[in-house]
């Protein structure tokens, strides 16, 4: 078993006018962000992805695990490879295998079985979560709460982007093993979420949607 020395906690508090200030900016940058479809060929330099990935390896895991990997595809071939196999699940999805009534859940939205973003977005960042990982001496080790982890993980690599500057897409083809034999990730990682990352073409569209208000979607029990 590992142990760790324990070091004071770092933590700087702030004032309440700070933290009300703070609370509003992140609010504002977060309340922009929206699912795009349409993207441009530009590149986003890649320390700006470095830096998200970074970001996201900071979130919270069960037993510190950290169970999961960031794959980033830019390469052109594998990304029609990806697009390719994508399509395949998402035919099936349209046609069959989605219940009527999720289809009319996303009838509004617009989506089809059709996926160019795969090819077209800046690069497509694909996070695996993993089960149980090998530890340096190659000795499996089972990870908690990983669905938890990588969600919470996802979340803050999905605000690092958008607060750099980057829009994106979730996109979760399902079922999703593809990935794996594509990118050569090994069995114990299982894709989690395709993020799909770039920048808006000058006449992309979006649907009017709004989200739920506070009183809806938080109890104060005072
Ligand atoms: N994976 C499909 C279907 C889809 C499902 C949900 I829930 C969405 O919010 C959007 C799409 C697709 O990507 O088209």
């Amino acid at each position: 078993m590992t142990t760790y020395p324990f070091i004071p906690v770092s933590f700087t508090r702030l004032s309440d006018a700070e933290m009300i200030e703070e609370s509003k900016i992140f609010f504002n940058k977060m309340k922009m962000r929206r699912t795009v479809r349409d993207y441009s060929f530009d590149a986003i330099p890649k320390v700006v992805i470095e830096n998200a990935i970074r970001s996201a390896g900071t979130s919270p895991s069960g037993a510190n695990m950290q169970p999961w990997h960031f794959v980033v595809v830019t390469n052109p071939d594998i990304r029609t490879k990806i697009r390719n196999a994508a399509e395949i699940e998402e035919y099936k999805f349209y046609n069959q295998r989605a219940s009527k009534e999720w289809l009319e859940a996303l009838a509004p939205l617009g989506t089809d079985k059709d996926k160019p973003f795969l090819e077209s977005a800046s690069c497509l960042i694909v996070i695996f979560s993993k089960k149980f990982s090998h530890t340096k001496t190659g000795k499996r080790q089972k990870n908690y709460y990983t669905a938890e982890s990588v969600g919470i993980a996802s979340g803050i690599l999905i605000a690092a982007l958008h607060c750099a500057g980057v829009a994106m897409l979730t996109h979760t083809p399902s079922p999703m093993r593809f990935l794996n034999n594509i990118l050569h990730r090994p069995t114990n990682e299982r894709p989690y979420l395709l993020l799909v990352a770039g920048f808006p073409t000058s006449n992309a569209m979006m649907p009017d949607i709004a989200r739920h208000n506070l009183n809806e979607i938080a109890t104060f029990i005072e």
